[in-house]
């Protein structure tokens, strides 16, 4: 599953903004990936904003991914889910989707890495890359040495993730991610399709550099 830039939500950065508005700015600045990622929610709220979703996401040819609920992917015929160490695990989540859907694991060292691979996830989310005030419960910083090393074992893609700004893309690409993925940086900017766009940009030139 290659993605150049991976925006996953957050509600509480929409700053009175609608999620409509700031995703279809996100895919307008040229993000090719949207997770749909709210703790808080209950199950009608996420499925009535993966429904959203999946109607902006689709009308623009963007993937669709729902974390931890592989019950709402299926409902709102999301492109796949994102899922933690500690949730259902990847063959549970393959058993439940129809063929060719998305399965991305998060991971944090090259152990979690070789195994997310080895069980056949798409992808890998790795992190976080710096800290991060976004996610509370992170696992020590990784960086773009983690990715670096986690790249020498494995040949999924990997999305890094965790902390990223628009700064520290290139150094995250040259190390050996295919994407990034973030929250703050797109998602609670004051012009949000020119914070995608720039992310987008940094990574096509050092994707294209290697
Ligand atoms: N998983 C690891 S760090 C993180 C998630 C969901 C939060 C990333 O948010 P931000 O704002 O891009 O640091
Ligand atoms: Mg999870």
């Amino acid at each position: 599953m290659d993605s150049r830039l991976y925006v996953v939500t957050g509600d509480a950065f929409l700053k009175g903004r609608t999620l409509e508005s700031v995703i279809r700015a996100a895919i307008k600045g040229g993000a090719d990936c949207i997770q749909l990622r709210e703790k808080d929610y209950t199950g009608r709220q996420l499925l009535e904003a993966g429904l959203l979703l999946r109607r902006i996401t689709a009308e623009a040819g963007v993937r669709l991914i729902v974390n931890d609920r592989i019950d709402v992917a299926r409902a709102v015929d999301a492109d796949g889910v994102h899922l933690g160490q500690s949730d259902l695990p990847l063959q549970a989540a393959r058993e439940m989707l129809a063929p060719g859907k998305i399965v991305g694991i998060s991971t944090h060292n090259v152990q979690e890495a070789v195994e997310a691979e080895r069980m056949g996830a798409d992808y890998i989310g790795l992190g976080p890359m710096k800290p991060t005030a976004t996610k509370l419960d992170t696992e020590p910083v990784v960086g773009p040495a983690g990715v670096q090393e986690v790249r020498r074992h494995v040949r999924l893609p990997i999305v890094a993730i965790g902390g990223i700004k628009a700064e520290d893309v290139a150094e995250i690409i040259q190390s050996g991610a295919n994407s990034v993925a973030v929250v703050t940086a797109v998602i609670a900017a004051d012009d949000v399709e020119a914070a995608a766009k720039r992310i987008r940009s940094i990574v096509d030139l050092e994707r294209g550099a290697r």
